[in-house]
């Protein structure tokens, strides 16, 4: 016992006439407390106050949990990546699409802070038939090798995927016949009733633009009568104001007869805030 307190003695006193900046292995397992320019990444223990791990730990999940696509149709799973450990850690993640996907989830570096979760969006598209293990690679470390992978199970159909243009265009389609209807209207009038030839792009070009200026003439008639309503607001307010000075003006000329120059200072500054 009272060795193993003479060798705890030393150790103290060795630390602390070590100089700060050489290595620190906290719980003596062998991985060095990362600091400042030795971090997780590098290689420093992930756990410096653990001597059983040293290894950065994360718990990861996505949603939905398996996918079924049809021939280019996409898929979000919406991942959470959490920091179990009890420092940051800044890491690497990426997406192997695996085969018959291709993969839209440009990889990127995050700080994940201790018992943090990041959530990310990885878009996939099904690009040939079959099923497939699309991974969520999470890298923690420069050695190269993942700490944490995910599994995205894909199964993709030999359908082409009838899309959005199937559900579009039923709505679309109408609003456009009819603005184009507008358009070719409006060129068969402006043809008849100017010297110059209109095509239906052209009117439809007119109409925009006269719709547009039509648009800033209300808005900027709206804006004056809104700015007058505002002043009219402002000038009862004002009133409200210099009549509450006035009060106390001419208390004051009450209370201090002798200096008839402090009035003028509160009528000064009313004028300058407006
Ligand atoms: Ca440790």
């Amino acid at each position: 016992m009272n060795k193993l307190r003479a060798i705890a003695f030393a150790l103290a006193l060795l630390m602390m006439l070590t100089p700060i900046a050489s290595a620190e292995d906290t719980d003596g397992d062998g991985f060095e407390n990362p600091r400042e320019g030795f971090t997780v990444w590098d290689g420093a223990d992930a756990y410096p106050n653990n001597p059983d791990v040293h290894e950065p730990v994360f718990s990861t999940g996505c949603d939905p949990p398996v996918a079924k696509l049809d021939l280019a149709e996409p898929v979000t799973f919406t991942c959470t990546i959490r920091n179990e450990g009890p420092i940051a850690v800044s890491v690497y993640v990426e997406v192997d699409e695996g085969v018959h996907l291709t993969n839209r989830f440009i990889g990127e570096t995050y700080t994940i802070d201790s018992e943090q979760r990041i959530e990310l969006k990885i878009n996939l598209v099904g690009l040939s038939q079959g099923i497939t293990m699309a991974k969520l690679q999470v890298y923690a470390r420069a050695n190269g090798s993942p700490s944490e992978i995910f599994e995205l199970p894909t199964e993709v159909t030999g359908e082409e995927w009838a899309g959005l243009d199937s559900q579009g265009q039923s709505q679309s389609t109408p609003s456009f016949s009819l603005f184009s209807t507008i358009m070719d209207e409006t060129a068969d009038w402006l043809s008849e009733h100017t010297p110059w030839e209109f095509s239906s792009l052209n009117a439809g070009l007119l109409v925009l633009i006269m719709g547009l200026a039509l648009i800033g003439i209300v808005r900027r008639k709206r804006a004056r009568i809104i700015w007058l309503q505002n002043m009219q607001q402002k000038n009862i307010g004002d009133n409200r104001m210099e009549a509450r000075f006035d009060a106390i003006r001419k208390e004051r000329m009450f209370q201090y007869g002798q200096e008839p120059t402090i009035p003028e200072s509160p009528t000064f500054i009313i004028r300058r805030n407006r």
